[in-house]
């Protein structure tokens, strides 16, 4: 009882799972001190229920009386004694014609805030704004600063949506949200939309606070029975939930609707009943859903239908849709991801790019859209990759606008079982100079629609958040939404700024949950790229399968195109005009000839461009083949630090987020080590040149399990081979023999750390026994399926290869150190090796 009422009085949320995100509401320190600084009631002007105006004043009952326990109450009109007035600018003016003169300019969106001993003035320029402006006066103070300021706020971009690859029906490859770790969709369920949008509402509330218009719920791999009347009831009950906050909705589209839905025998983009189905499309969805913001359309990519089909152009497409929305003042974002992952053939055409792909498509089509079009492209050529060049795309488009696609999730990064802070990534792309003409030309300039003067521009996320409390499937994963939302509004922000607003809302204002949180936050990314995938090579994971785990091997010899062209002397692609795929000769002169030459080839990009031996010496001084070797142990050796950094918030942060990061954060560093293996063990392999300092392929404190003494065991030659020590692993003989490996300990008597690499493999359960002269250090079970959000996998390789660590455990010289497997289902309980590590050491 007693610690209920000291929970209580120090403001302290019960149940911290995630749910709240940033909009916990908690506690501020020394509120009671602040009260005379904070309004007393709240005005809202013009407020009809279900609208942003009215939720304003809602969020600012809820957030002044969460942060600081102040009741407040809501009045039409002025009460006595301090007042949050919030409302439209024309709602205000009309009031108050006389304050019409001071207030500033604002765009679609924008809001201004006025605080001053206690009043709260916040306008929007439409009810949206406003709602914004409240939830950013709400910010403000959260973070305990209840000082006099004025501000003035206009978005950088009026496109800011997030994307959400959610499909209608659970299962098949991708499940219910197609590269989505955070749980089932939140908005379909069995090929309907839910009934219970409660997800959606707080979703949108959550995208509002951020300042966010527009989610499209439905996956870009669009599944045509989204358009059945049913469906479109289901979507205009959607957008019902979106409305309080000012969020729209929009819909993916798949191409050949009018074929498998409408029952045409064509969807030729210039058949006049294909347009026609298409207008009544239209008018159906506006009639229920008047404030929808659009459509997004995915074609003739990756197997989805498109104009090409029909020999027509991508314009003749996008402007078939545009045609339709646009006397219901829709917009379309069209996605320049169009490629063809079939005909791309490797050795036969040292030329052929996937690369190239969208400039290839899109060249010449600038002035053939519709101005109500909008061409989402993604940051980079390929696919939201660890490290890409800038797309030249945006070169290329100057008449039509553009939005930036970026991934909040982690498909490539780690998804979410791997701590990757995603806004200095986006920011040197934003700030990336792409000197159009010669002049000044950033990406940020481009998307905003200030260096062409484009009227519809800006940013789309792909979000895939889930019904997981924590959202995206990890509490820490949840800055870069945050992160996102903010660049979106004002890209000149900063990492770190963000994070600290981020890390006070969610965590609060301990200043050592602040500098491990950023540590941790801001080695990520570099940390990641280092033992992911070095010099602009991409990730090397498995892109056949999920995307997550090591595999160098797979990006090669198939026509999906994310090639290295490493062979036993050489690496990287050659994307130079003078002798590789042109792909350099797409961007403006400067940048091309930047890119053209290796000298002037930032270091990070060596391999994006150019084709080199594994012995070209960079600017470091250190060969490629070193720099990766190096590159692996420095990025996990990161990661083992973020375990350790992580422990220090014990007590200083709620338990049940600090439990939660920290077994990702332990996954994440032993998991780090397999992808540091994998890769070095694939190129050393590969190169014959071995690892200057000794470590590639020399690990003295491992005892491979297949080099035990075996019973109900056999040795299992792991395929890829690098996803295993050695090679090999073991497994039982059967599905239901129980192995044991047991081995003599040669190392002198002391403490050290055991870690055993096993497999966890989406096939079953099994449970592992690790015992030290017959007494049991631990026991596990191979559930992290269940655990790990990540692309589940039922192979024996680098997505499932997994890490146990017992730490601080007592063992003699001789001692027998015995692991016993119980395999379960088809999970065969394998294991790679056990370590045996003294302490501080990790290998
Ligand atoms: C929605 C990548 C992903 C696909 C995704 C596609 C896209 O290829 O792996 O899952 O499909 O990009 O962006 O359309």
């Amino acid at each position: 009882m007693r610690s209920l009422l000291w929970l209580a009085v120090v403001g302290l949320a019960v149940a911290e799972d995630g749910l709240a995100a940033w909009l916990r509401y908690a506690r501020v320190p020394s509120a009671s001190r602040h009260l005379g600084k904070l309004p007393s009631a709240v005005v809202t002007l013009n407020a009809t229920k279900g609208y942003p105006v009215h939720t304003a004043g809602q969020e600012l009952v809820d957030g002044i009386g969460g942060l600081f326990g102040k009741k407040l109450t809501v009045a039409k009109s002025k009460p006595k004694g301090t007042t949050a007035t919030v409302g439209t600018v024309s709602a205000y003016v009309d009031k108050n014609p006389s304050a019409a003169k001071g207030l500033p300019d604002l765009v679609e969106d924008g809001f201004y805030l006025k605080i001053s001993k206690g009043n709260v003035l916040i306008l929007g320029q439409n009810e949206r704004g406003a709602l914004y402006g409240a939830f950013h006066y709400l910010s403000v103070i959260a973070q305990g600063n209840v000082s006099d300021f004025t501000l003035t706020s206009n978005p950088d971009a009026p496109v800011r949506w997030v994307n959400q690859w959610d499909n209608m029906q659970d299962g098949g490859t991708h499940g219910s949200v197609e590269r989505g770790y955070g749980g089932d969709s939140i908005f379909f369920w069995d090929g309907h939309i839910r009934e219970d949008l409660t997800r959606a509402g707080q979703y949108a509330r959550l995208l509002a606070s951020i300042g966010i218009n527009a989610v499209v719920a439905n996956n870009v791999n669009a599944n045509a029975s989204i358009l059945t009347p049913e469906n479109m009831d289901g979507l205009a009950r959607i957008a019902d939930v979106f409305r309080p906050y000012g969020v729209q909705l929009g819909v993916s589209l798949n191409f050949a609707a009018p074929q498998l839905l409408g029952g045409l025998d064509t969807f030729d983009p210039l058949d006049k009943t294909v347009v026609n189905w298409w207008q009544g499309i239209a008018d159906n969805l506006y009639k229920r859903i008047p404030d929808m913001a659009g459509y997004l359309v995915k074609a003739n990519s990756e197997g989805q239908p498109g104009p090409m089909t029909y020999n027509r152009t991508l314009a003749d497409g996008a402007n078939l849709f545009a045609r339709t929305l646009k006397p219901h003042g829709g917009i379309i974002l069209f996605r320049a991801f169009v490629y063809d992952h079939r005909s791309l053939n490797q050795t036969l055409d040292w030329k052929a790019d996937r690369a190239n792909a969208a400039v290839d498509y899109f060249d010449g089509l600038d002035d053939k859209f519709e101005d109500n079009v909008v061409i989402q492209i993604k940051y980079g050529p390929i696919d939201f990759q660890v490290r890409e060049p800038v797309s030249p795309l945006f070169t290329h488009l100057r008449r039509t606008g553009a939005t930036v696609e970026l991934q909040i999730t982690q498909e490539y990064l780690g998804q979410q079982a791997h701590v990757v802070y995603l806004a200095p990534m986006w920011k040197e792309l934003l700030d990336f100079d792409l000197r159009v003409d010669s002049k000044p030309s950033t990406l940020k300039s481009i998307v905003s629609g200030k260096r062409f003067g484009q009227k519809l521009t800006g940013y789309a996320g792909v979000v895939n958040v889930g019904t997981n409390t924590t959202w995206l499937g990890s509490h820490l994963a949840m800055s870069n939404l945050y992160a996102y939302g903010k660049l979106a509004w004002d890209p000149e922000q900063t990492s770190t700024g963000i994070l600290k607003e981020w890390t006070t809302l969610t965590f609060g204002h301990d200043k050592l949950v602040h500098d491990v949180i950023t540590k941790i936050s801001m080695e990520s990314w570099p940390a990641y790229e280092d033992y992911s995938g070095n010099l602009g090579i991409q990730t090397l994971t498995d892109i056949l399968l999920g995307h997550y785990g090591p595999n160098p091997g797979s990006q090669d010899g198939n026509p999906w195109g994310q090639w290295t062209r490493a062979d036993d002397d050489t690496i990287g692609m050659d994307r130079t005009v003078w002798n590789g795929t042109g792909f350099a000769g797409q961007y403006p002169p400067e940048i091309a000839a930047m890119y053209e030459n290796i000298e002037t080839t930032p270091d990070n990009l060596l391999l994006w461009f150019h084709h080199v031996p594994y012995t070209q010496k960079l600017k470091s001084g250190k060969t490629v083949i070193q720099h990766f070797y190096d590159a692996h142990y420095k990025g996990s050796a990161t990661a083992q630090t973020f375990v350790t950094l992580w422990e220090k918030l014990k007590g200083r942060i709620d338990k049940e987020r600090y439990e939660h990061v920290l077994f990702r954060l332990i996954y994440q560093a032993g998991h780090s080590l397999v992808w540091r293996d994998s890769v070095n063990q694939f190129y050393f392999n590969k190169s014959g040149i071995p690892d200057e300092l000794g470590r590639v392929g020399n690990h003295k404190y491992r005892i491979e399990a297949e080099e035990m003494e075996l019973k109900g065991y056999k040795s299992y030659r792991v395929s890829p081979f690098e996803a295993a020590s050695g090679y090999h692993c073991v497994v039982t003989e059967t599905n239901s023999t129980v192995g044991t490996a047991t081995t003599k300990l040669k190392v002198p008597s002391g403490k050290y750390d055991l870690a055993v690499n096993y497999y966890d493999m989406a096939l079953g359960n099994s449970t592992w026994e690790l015992f030290v002269d017959r007494k049991l250090v631990g026991k596990w079970k191979g559930d992290l399926e269940y655990e790990l959000g990540r692309a589940p996998s039922p192979y024996i390789d680098g997505q499932t290869a997994a890490r146990k660590t017992f730490r601080g455990v007592r063992v003699k010289k001789g001692s027998e150190l015995k692991v016993v497997g119980r395999p379960d289902g088809l999970e065969p309980a394998p294991i790679d090796y056990i370590s045996v590590l003294p302490e501080g050491t990790v290998d």
